[in-house]
């Protein structure tokens, strides 16, 4: 297959980091969703995209790759346009940090916020707890990109980067958590905040139905395509 065909929902962080991205660059796209409210991800015609079980996936020319940590540097790479890659070494590895944090710290503690409000289902039953730890993790997360940040405009220099299109939509998912003020009481970052959901690839990606009505249909038991 030509062209480029991303399989994952709008509902997925990951999956918007690669959208938001695609926004940037103007490209054109099949997007296959995937629906991890569904488990669609663990079913056999998904595992035979990604072993792991996870989205996205990426098909370019029929060249696939799994892990947003190695679609969206590709994609940056290969497709025309303004680059996401900051120029100097000290930079990239700024943004290289903050990529690394979300994946290894930063996902597992934002989307544990949000599951305790959102996804019960998905996290067996609500605990306070586990509630209060995943705020206190989530705001070191912050608190650590906004320190590579510094007193740049986007967290890896002036113009914003591969890093910015990582932290942006789990962060969007916890905006609509009563938690929010808490967790964003982090230094700096109402700022970085306001300037990413700024950006035009971050309106273009919010996903096509109401998060509303996702978050309802979660509880609820049932999915929303
Ligand atoms: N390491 C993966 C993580 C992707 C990921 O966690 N995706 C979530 C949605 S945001 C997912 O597929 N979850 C499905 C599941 O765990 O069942 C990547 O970087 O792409």
């Amino acid at each position: 297959m030509t062209g480029i065909v991303l399989y994952g929902f709008d509902g997925s962080t990951y999956v918007r980091t690669v959208r938001m991205l695609l926004a940037e660059k103007g490209a054109r796209y099949e997007q296959v969703p995937v629906n991890v409210l569904k488990g669609e991800p663990r079913q056999s015609e998904h595992m035979a995209r990604h072993p792991f079980g996870k989205v996205p996936v990426l098909d370019h020319d029929g060249f696939r790759i799994i892990e947003t940590g190695a679609i969206a540097p590709y994609l940056d790479e290969v497709l025309p346009g303004p680059s996401f890659t900051p120029d100097s070494s000290k930079d990239r590895a700024r943004m290289r940090m903050a990529m690394g944090i979300i994946d290894s710290y930063g996902y597992g503690a934002l989307i544990a916020v949000a599951g305790y409000h959102f996804f019960p289902d998905l996290i067996g039953e609500p605990d306070e707890e586990a509630r209060k730890h995943a705020i206190v993790s989530s705001r070191r997360v912050l608190q650590e990109l906004m320190k590579i940040r510094g007193g740049s405009a986007f967290i890896a220099g002036e113009p914003p980067s591969l890093a910015d299109f990582y932290v942006a939509p789990i962060c969007c998912l916890v905006s609509l958590t009563p938690d929010a003020n808490e967790v964003f009481a982090v230094e700096g970052f109402t700022r970085w905040w306001e300037q990413v959901q700024a950006m035009p690839s971050y309106q273009a990606t919010a996903p096509r139905f109401g998060w509303d009505l996702l978050f309802a249909a979660a509880a609820a038991g049932r999915g929303v395509s």
